[in-house]
């Protein structure tokens, strides 16, 4: 076993051979590094953690007190050296890379630009809605925009709902809670696109001929009926307007829509504020009417017609709510759903497909 001062001057000698080893390796590693990366795992080598000079300065506690200053001394310089090796590397290292760019052909920036392989689009129910909300500006019809979360007096009260109808049954509707608000005032989400009647016809004098469409609201779930869909709204106000102008509009859109052959039908209906009020039909492009196939029809469920949209002369109480003198103004409004003039147009049998986002059922439009 060695005594303390035979184990310094191994110390001491150790430090002096490993001093020799390390000579001037680093220098040949740090010139064989052609990056800023590569030369800086070759300064760790040195002097990182690990690093083989990191090492002998760990072992300078040990070497005796009278050799630790000379011997020191030299480490420190070593040091010094390697630090002043990166730096002369990196900086060469560098100014190459400075030149490699200046040499390099120059970037164009009038290129264009590369066509990703698969493009989005607009979903089909919105490229239907903009489609509708067209045919009816071609018309004559102007775009105005309601919110979705509405007050219970702008979806139902002004539409003349009476407060015991079902569709304002909790079963029907999503109420929303307005934190703070007084009870007589409630907000929904708004269960059809009549809102915006309201709220146009509060706000701005007759005449107004006026489209609107989004999204609406309700408890509904089967293959034509989905809790959330979208409608397209339209209602026209003048002096003189009766239902053969209703019928004459609706009529040219869906011609518009479905080509000049197309088959449609009006049924009476009853809207709390519309009087009279009608549904519209479309002949079912499922089974085309034909009488073999029809009975068995999902969609038409035999009927050979597909409801498409509400209708009617607005009510004389509509207009009252609204501040509209109904002596001397009539008007016509109608409320269409879009997913089913979907549907029909692109022959879809389920409502939900719409919905699942399927990218093979999206990139067919
Ligand atoms: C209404 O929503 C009335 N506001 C329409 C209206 C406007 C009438 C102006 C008179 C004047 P209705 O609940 O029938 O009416 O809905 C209108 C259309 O929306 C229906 O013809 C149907 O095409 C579509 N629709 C109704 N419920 C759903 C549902 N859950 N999913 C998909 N489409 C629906």
């Amino acid at each position: 076993m060695l005594r303390r001062s035979e184990s310094s001057v191994a110390t001491a000698a150790e430090v002096d051979q490993r001093l020799a080893a390390l000579g001037g390796q680093f220098r040949d590693r740090f010139s064989q590094a052609d990056s800023e990366q590569e030369l800086r795992l070759a300064r760790a080598d040195v002097l990182g953690k690990k690093g083989a000079l990191t090492g002998i300065l760990k072992l300078m506690g040990a070497v005796p007190a009278d050799q630790r200053r000379q011997l020191g001394e030299r480490v420190n310089g070593i040091k010094a050296e390697v630090e002043a090796a990166f730096n002369d590397r990196l900086a060469e290292i560098r100014r190459a890379e400075r030149e490699a760019d200046l040499n390099a052909a120059p970037f164009d920036l009038t290129l264009p630009g590369r066509v990703p392989a698969l493009r989005g689009h607009l979903h089909p129910i919105r490229q239907m809605r903009d489609h509708i909300l067209e045919i009816f500006q071609s018309l004559g019809f102007e775009i105005a925009w309601g919110p979705e979360v509405e007050l219970e007096v702008n979806n139902f009260t002004k539409l003349a709902f009476p407060p015991d109808h079902p569709a304002t049954d909790m079963q029907d509707t999503f109420w929303v809670k307005v934190e703070g608000a007084p009870s007589d005032v409630r907000a929904l989400l708004r269960t059809h696109t009549s809102n915006v009647q309201v709220r146009e016809m509060s706000t701005h004098p007759p005449p107004m001929a006026i489209v609107s469409g989004g999204a609406v609201y309700r408890r509904d779930d089967d293959i034509t009926h989905s809790p959330m869909f979208h409608q397209v709204e339209g209602f026209l106000v003048d002096v003189g307007i009766s239902f053969a102008h209703l019928k004459g509009v609706l009529t040219e859109f869906a011609q518009r829509l479905y080509g000049r052959g197309s088959r449609v039908r009006f049924r009476p209906s009853y809207f709390p504020f519309v009087e009279p009020g009608a549904e519209m039909d479309i002949g079912c492009v499922f089974c085309d009417g034909d009488e073999a196939r029809r009975p068995s029809c999902r969609v038409c469920k035999g009927t050979g017609w597909v409801e498409v949209l509400g209708c009617g002369m607005v009510h004389p109480l509509v207009f009252a709510h609204c501040g509209i003198d109904a002596e001397k103004y009539t008007g016509f409004a109608f409320g269409v759903g879009v997913e089913r003039l979907a549907m029909l147009r692109y022959q879809v049998p389920d409502i939900r497909i719409f919905f699942e986002n399927d990218p093979r059922f999206l990139a067919q439009f």
